[in-house]
């Protein structure tokens, strides 16, 4: 039997269950510039009197580095002005070089902008802002999510910001991703209730020692890996870049699991469980679920990746049929 990517995005279709996270951005994304910007700290400060993400460390800073010192020596109007084209995704010098940051630098630099703001360093808001009726909306529908899907909102808006260099940076590669330090050892023992599949317990325990090499020999060679509201990444060698990038330091952390056999031997899986990420450790559990489509040789052909809308669709194991 062949498989294709198409089919296998639609296994367990009952786990899309609507998300609000794209709908708030959709939402954010018609604000204003400013009232983008002035919004993002409002529900960042907000969100601080409960969680606050963990230092990113001096490593992660230094792509950031010579960006963030020209900001600090701007004029409060300069400062907002180059924020403003990061938020526009402008053809300027700056808002390239964001574009070329990894999904952690850019997180790790409007970190560093954060703290630079509550110290009065920087500007956070336009002298003489007022804020639009809708910038209330949007916060009140991002206060009503839980905390694993505000801090995805937030970092959703960081990857989108600054000009979208997709195109050049096939051609430039960027610099290697530096490790994010455990602070505590993951989890190991994987025990999934409802299932017993090895291909699963050796990718969850893979990346949990961010051992990025043997979680993508799992994989057949064309396989693909579907993170939450993205396109599938298809390919060991992009899966692998993919991980180094954006997986490192995460704790998995599945609970339960539903396993289905075709007759050709391949099986669909979907399992359930809380993934935490180092910027913010033990403090924000996100609900999530793996689909994945396992060939008979016990090699994974996919796994699309999914925020839960509830931690009820934690039980949500129904089969396919
Ligand atoms: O504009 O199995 C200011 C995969 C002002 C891999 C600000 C995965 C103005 C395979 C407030 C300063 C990775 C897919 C801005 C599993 C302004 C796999 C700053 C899933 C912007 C399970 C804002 C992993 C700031 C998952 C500083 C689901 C915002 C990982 C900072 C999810 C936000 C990770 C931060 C998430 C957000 C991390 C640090 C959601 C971090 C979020």
């Amino acid at each position: 039997m062949t498989y294709t990517i198409e089919s296998a995005q639609n296994i367990f279709s009952s786990t899309q269950v609507p998300s609000q996270i794209p709908a708030i951005i959709a939402l954010f994304d018609q604000l204003s510039v400013d009232d983008r910007l002035a919004l993002l700290w409002y529900a960042y400060t907000e969100m601080g009197k409960t969680i606050t993400p963990a230092a990113p460390g001096a490593a992660r800073l230094q792509f950031a580095e010579r960006m963030l010192k020209d900001i600090q020596q701007k004029s409060n109007e300069d400062q907002m002005q180059v924020m403003r084209e990061l938020a526009r995704r402008a053809d300027t010098p700056m808002s390239r070089t964001y574009g070329f940051f990894s999904v952690n630098t850019k997180l790790a630099f409007w970190y560093e902008l954060g703290e630079l703001m509550k110290q009065g360093l920087v500007t956070p808001v336009p002298t003489g802002y007022q804020m639009s009726p809708g910038v209330q909306i949007v916060l009140d529908a991002i206060k009503k999510l839980d905390a694993g899907q505000q801090i995805t909102v937030l970092r959703n808006t960081v990857v989108d910001m600054g000009f979208d260099t997709t195109v050049a940076s096939s051609s430039e590669p960027r610099a290697a991703e530096p490790m994010f330090e455990r602070d505590a050892p993951a989890p190991t023992k994987i025990e999934i209730a409802g299932i017993n599949e090895p291909a699963v317990s050796s990718y969850v325990t893979a990346m949990n020692a961010d051992d990025f090499k043997s979680a993508v020999e799992l994989f057949t060679t064309d396989g693909a890996l579907q993170p939450p509201f993205q396109k599938p990444i298809v390919g060991r060698e992009a899966i692998a870049k993919y991980m180094r990038e954006e997986a490192q330091g995460l704790n998995m952390m599945p609970q339960q699991g539903i396993s289905e056999k075709a007759p050709d031997g391949s099986k669909q899986v979907k399992v359930t469980g809380v993934v935490q990420t180092p910027w913010f450790g033990v403090n924000v559990g996100m609900n999530i679920s793996w689909r994945f489509l396992i060939n008979p040789e016990d090699k994974i052909f996919f796994v699309a990746i999914d925020m839960l809308a509830s931690p009820q669709e934690l039980l949500n194991l129904r089969p396919t049929k």
